[in-house]
């Protein structure tokens, strides 16, 4: 698939005038968001210069400019303290997969690694984790049956303290964010995860699809007053999703990416790179 900048350029190279409405409900449909989208065209209409290569690096600047300089890390475990990291969204973003993504990315750069199955609303939820976890070798911590997903959580870092984890991953269950009581039980999770050590858990990402466009802004605002969030995956960016809700969230909540999901393999889990995205997957 070309590039979305390669396809601009080819589109508006030789023509003497550039259609700045198709550029911009170009830029809208990659879920860039109006916000950023509409002053940038005023801001190109302006330039002297307005050949499509110039303008198409100017775009490419301005959308690396919306992310700051130093990204988000993940959190280092400290001696005998394990990193405690929380995945969010809704139902069907890709939470589990990245939850063994994740694990197999930190597991592989020596990381001893815990996963937790906190979504005990579906059988086949726990199932779908035992099974990712069965074939990286992650050691996983099951909930009983609709058990409160809190206590599941409290007794996966119970664990993860004793056996010297470095990293606890625990994969919550898909939740509308629009529902309200869905909503509050991540701030339980949370409470029961700072029972034990104050500072867990170190980090909640957000798990977000990219091709749910511009509606994952939604999810994002609802899910930051339920749960403060961390960070973003941004996951399916093999799919039709151009990703650019991840300037989107940027602008509008500050929050930035952090993964990028590029497929359902175990290894298809990538650190997000500035440069990388706005070149390669826009
Ligand atoms: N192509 C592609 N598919 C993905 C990616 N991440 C997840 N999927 C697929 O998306 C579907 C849903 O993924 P899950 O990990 O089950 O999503 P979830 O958020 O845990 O879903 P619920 O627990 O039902 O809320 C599965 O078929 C995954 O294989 C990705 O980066 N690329
Ligand atoms: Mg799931």
């Amino acid at each position: 698939m070309a590039n979305f900048f390669t396809r601009l350029i080819d589109k508006f190279l030789g023509e003497p005038v550039i259609d700045w409405d198709e550029l911009e409900a170009d830029l809208i449909a990659a879920d860039i968001g109006a916000k950023r989208v509409i002053p940038l065209i005023e801001e190109l209409q302006e330039k002297d210069d307005q050949d499509a290569c110039d303008i198409v690096d100017h775009i490419k600047a301005r959308l690396r400019s919306a992310f700051p300089e130093k990204l988000p890390v993940l959190p280092a475990p400290q001696p005998g303290r394990p990193c405690v990291l929380m995945l969010v969204g809704v139902n069907g973003a890709g939470k589990t997969t990245s939850a063994a993504k994740l694990g197999y990315y930190l597991k592989r750069r020596g990381h001893r690694v815990l996963l937790a199955a906190a979504d005990t609303f579906r059988a086949a939820a726990v199932e779908q984790l035992d099974s990712w976890a069965a074939r990286l070798e992650l050691p996983l911590y099951k909930g009983r049956p609709n058990q409160d997903p809190a206590s599941v959580c409290y007794e996966a870092h119970t664990r993860a303290l004793a056996d010297g984890v470095d990293y606890l991953i625990c994969d919550t269950a898909g939740r509308l964010h629009t529902r309200h009581n869905l909503m509050e039980e991540l701030a339980k999770i949370r409470r029961s995860l700072a029972k034990q050590e104050p500072t867990a858990p170190h980090a909640c990402y957000l798990v977000v699809d990219a091709t749910t466009g511009g509606n994952a802004l939604m999810q994002a605002t609802e899910f930051h007053k339920a749960t403060p969030l961390d960070g973003v995956i941004i996951t399916k960016m093999d799919g039709s999703g151009k990703g650019g809700v991840a300037v989107a969230i940027q602008d509008a909540l500050h929050i930035s990416p952090v993964y990028l999901g590029t497929g359902e393999g175990k290894d298809d889990l990538r650190p997000f790179r500035v440069n990388e995205y706005i070149d390669t997957l826009l």
